[in-house]
């Protein structure tokens, strides 16, 4: 399944060796070449991504954090009183500052995260800033995570997941997400989510495909990563970057496409590649605000409310068990 994106790389969360052999063999060897996203993230993939969200022409990221800027007063007005405030996957915690910084009411913040140093850094972090805030980070997938803290047993949850993370996830795996997320915050407990929106499709390619190509190298890092951790033998010359909007699923691709007819090598085993063909490295949905709240129906959450930004077009929605 799914592994949350994360803003900072850190050697406990250094891929195991075999697991990702396994993955980059079997998707090299389908018939239509794919890999998992989730790959990107190593400690120079981490740091594109950091690059990217500063590109002029992405815009996810700065687009969600002036919504929440503009509208944390009207977010906050939302959560109870002595909330526990939970968050999947904490990376960097900008926005989740721009919540408690508006919402004195919260009473537990729950940064859940598989990286033990990343939670530990994030949660000293918000600690000392918020002094009269409960810190009670859970070191867990958080798309695997069963139970909160005890300190959050008995408190109002309510949950935030920004940075349209959920944008890397098919539909089926979003409802599978969103329902893994309903158990772990319980009947009555609320959500923000954070999504991007359908637009038009020159802005979209743009955002992933920009001109001084920082995204085409976070793409190709990928195959140096294979030819450093598992012994791969890419030419990276040999590839380019694509980025193409795909209407009918609703989401950018990227691929890498083979420019010539050529093998490569990894772990032993050889890979042809047709001129023309590709790998398919990675989606990143875009949403309707009524069709997200379709997905999470099915999940047994309703749509309560949605904050949407002016043009290039991001959302926060606010779930409801
Ligand atoms: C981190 C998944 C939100 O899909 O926009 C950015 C990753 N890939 N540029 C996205 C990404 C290429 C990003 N997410």
């Amino acid at each position: 399944m799914f592994s949350g994106v994360r803003l900072a790389w850190d050697e406990d969360m250094r891929t195991d060796a075999s697991s990702f052999e396994r993955d980059v063999l079997a998707g090299l060897g389908k018939p239509r070449k794919a890999l998992p996203a989730k790959y990107f993230y190593d400690a120079e993939g981490s740091r594109l991504f950091e690059e990217i969200t500063e590109l002029p022409e992405y815009y996810p990221t700065r687009t969600e954090l002036s919504l929440m800027r503009d509208k944390a007063a009207e977010m906050a007005a939302v959560i109870p009183q002595g909330a526990a405030l939970v968050e999947l996957g904490s990376g960097a915690s900008t926005k989740t500052r721009l919540l408690l910084d508006a919402a004195p009411q919260v009473a537990t913040y729950v940064p859940i995260d598989i990286s033990r140093s990343a939670l530990d850094e994030a949660a000293r972090a918000i600690a000392r800033d918020y002094p009269n805030l409960r810190v009670a980070p859970l070191v867990e997938d958080f798309t695997k995570a069963l139970a909160l803290p005890a300190e959050a047993k008995d408190q109002p949850r309510v949950g935030f997941f920004p940075g349209s993370t959920i944008g890397n996830l098919t539909p089926g795996e979003v409802v599978e997400f969103l329902e893994n997320a309903r158990r772990l915050l319980g009947e009555g407990a609320e959500f923000l989510v954070g999504i991007d929106l359908v637009k038009d499709e020159e802005t979209l390619v743009a955002a992933y495909d920009d001109a001084q190509g920082v995204t085409a190298a976070f793409n190709l890092n990928l195959l140096t990563r294979i030819n450093r951790e598992l012994g791969g033998d890419f030419d990276l010359a040999k590839f380019r970057h694509k980025a193409v909007w795909n209407g009918e699923a609703s989401r950018i691709e990227m691929h890498l496409e083979s420019k010539v007819e050529h093998a490569a090598h990894v772990a032993g085993r050889v890979f042809r590649f047709a001129a023309g063909e590709t790998i398919h490295t990675e989606n990143s949905y875009k949403f309707t605000v009524e069709g997200f709240g379709r997905l999470a129906a099915q999940a047994g959450w309703k749509l309560e409310r949605a904050w949407e930004s002016a043009a290039p077009s991001f959302a926060v929605v606010l779930l409801r068990a």
